[in-house]
């Protein structure tokens, strides 16, 4: 069989507590669909076991991109990244080595994997790689709204499955597994096995990425004013907990925008868009001058949107 695993992000303990309630033989492989590492508490764990596994193999995620963009300077490397790092401390070369490896998608007789999307109008070897890696198609500037609006409009036999948007529950939508449920921030950590196309979840031990955010202090690496930023994306976050599904990168870039558009602070009313955007949740926001100021400047920068950590 083939066990396709959803974003793991460094939750060892949960991937393999998933992996001995399926139990495979020496035969079957096992998958991860990328984004192995940032926000849980053990991310050389990880990068190891798939590294080390004979069968294993993973595409890679937007994190990895992340981790090796920001090694060759191209990128400023987001809190989880920062904090990856100095968990993995002299092991961190093995991370960004084994990312080195990692392909855009895996074209497998059972199923295709990918990170995030798949364009369903392009052959495989034209998909662009904002689209693998970030559901981000040529144009969009990150405001496009469901990730997994493609889901709808792909008509091939072949599975796809994908992680990088959170779901509380394993979405179906045709031929298409997203399978990305959250474990790193108290959700689950679920697989798809194939060809059964039977889905299995272990449930998160804690709110792992707030416990790592806690126990690792980022803000002397920080530029000034990043950790209002930060402060503001963490509440963010708890906001977005009150949103219907899905709640993606581009509800909370909305947010952030919003927020930032209010540079004089005050009182904010901010609109957050689901995927339909029929549900709207208007929410009254306090926010300070500076968090304001720190929000425009970060903005601003040419880095911005792949600073934000999502
Ligand atoms: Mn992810």
């Amino acid at each position: 069989m083939l066990i396709v695993i959803g974003d793991v992000h460094g939750c060892h303990d949960e991937l393999r507590e998933l992996c001995d309630q399926i139990g495979p033989g020496a035969n079957d492989r096992i998958v991860s669909v990328g984004d192995l590492v940032d926000r849980g508490p053990d991310p050389v764990a990880v990068v190891r076991l798939f590294r080390d596994t004979p069968g294993a193999a993973a595409v890679m995620g937007n994190h990895e991109d992340k981790h090796l963009r920001a090694h060759r300077g191209e990128l400023r490397p987001a809190p989880s990244q920062l904090i990856c790092r100095r968990q993995a401390g002299d092991a961190y070369p093995e991370i960004l080595d084994y990312a080195a490896t990692l392909p855009p998608c895996l074209d497998l007789p059972e199923a295709l994997i990918v990170h995030a999307g798949f364009e369903p109008d392009l052959p495989l070897s034209e998909q662009p790689r904002n689209v693998l890696l970030r559901a981000t198609w040529p144009g969009e500037k990150g405001l496009g709204g469901d990730p997994q609006r493609w889901t709808a409009r792909y008509r091939g036999d072949k599975p796809i499955v994908c992680g990088h948007t959170v779901f509380e529950k394993p979405r179906v939508v045709g031929r298409t597994f997203g399978i990305d449920t959250g474990v790193y921030r108290g959700g689950r950590l679920t697989a798809l096995v194939l060809p059964e196309e039977r889905l299995v979840s272990v449930r998160a031990s804690a709110d792992h990425w707030r416990a790592t955010r806690a126990a690792y202090d980022t803000s002397s690496e920080r530029p000034p004013g990043q950790h209002l930023v930060d402060d503001s994306l963490a509440a963010l976050d708890v906001l977005l907990a009150g949103l219907p599904e899905p709640r993606d990168r581009d509800s909370r870039r909305a947010l952030a925008m919003a927020l930032a558009a209010r540079p004089d602070g005050g009182e904010l009313t901010s609109l957050a868009f689901a995927r339909d955007r029929r549900a709207a949740l208007v929410s009254r926001y306090k926010t300070s001058a500076a968090l304001g100021r720190a929000l425009s400047r970060w903005q601003a920068s040419p880095s911005a949107r792949e600073d934000e950590d999502e």
